[in-house]
């Protein structure tokens, strides 16, 4: 009776993490950007997938980081943003698609990420993000976070 209890409980869960978020507020995540020099550079987590109208705010947890959207990964008609070095920037997520993200200093150290933000014509974008070619060790990040998002 418990076991069943539970798998209806944890049913239930992942229906109210997958089902519609038609009457949920809008969530606010945070990002963080990691790193000094010498070591490995990256946000964590790298890869975010949010609901339209959400907002992530990309937080300096090291100094030298910033975070903009990379030319190329972004929705039709959506605005890209550039953060400042070393200050966090807090982005509204509203058209659904893939956005694309570096650190300006770091970006061929592979210091890259992206937002996945779930809704009607997500995936408009996704050929031309992916078409995007990257400096460095981002190019070997972006295949792997490609292979991870299994879209
Ligand atoms: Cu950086």
């Amino acid at each position: 009776m418990l076991d069943r209890r539970a798998a209806i409980l944890g049913s239930a869960a992942a229906f109210a993490l997958s089902g519609s978020r038609l009457f949920a507020q809008p969530q606010g995540h945070v990002v963080e950007m990691t790193g000094r020099p010498g070591g490995d550079m990256s946000f964590s987590p790298r890869i975010l997938r949010i609901a339209s109208g959400d907002t992530v705010t990309f937080r300096p947890a090291d100094p030298s980081h910033s975070c903009l959207s990379t030319p190329g990964m972004l929705p039709e008609g959506a605005e890209g943003w550039r953060g400042s070095i070393g200050k966090p920037v807090t982005v509204t997520f509203d058209k659904p698609g893939f956005y694309g993200f570096h650190c300006l200093p770091h970006r061929s150290l592979g210091m890259v990420g992206l937002v996945i933000v779930d809704g009607s014509g997500r995936d408009a974008n996704l050929a031309a993000a992916k078409a995007v070619k990257h400096p460095g060790k981002a190019a070997g990040v972006w295949k792997e976070i490609w292979l991870e998002t299994e879209v």
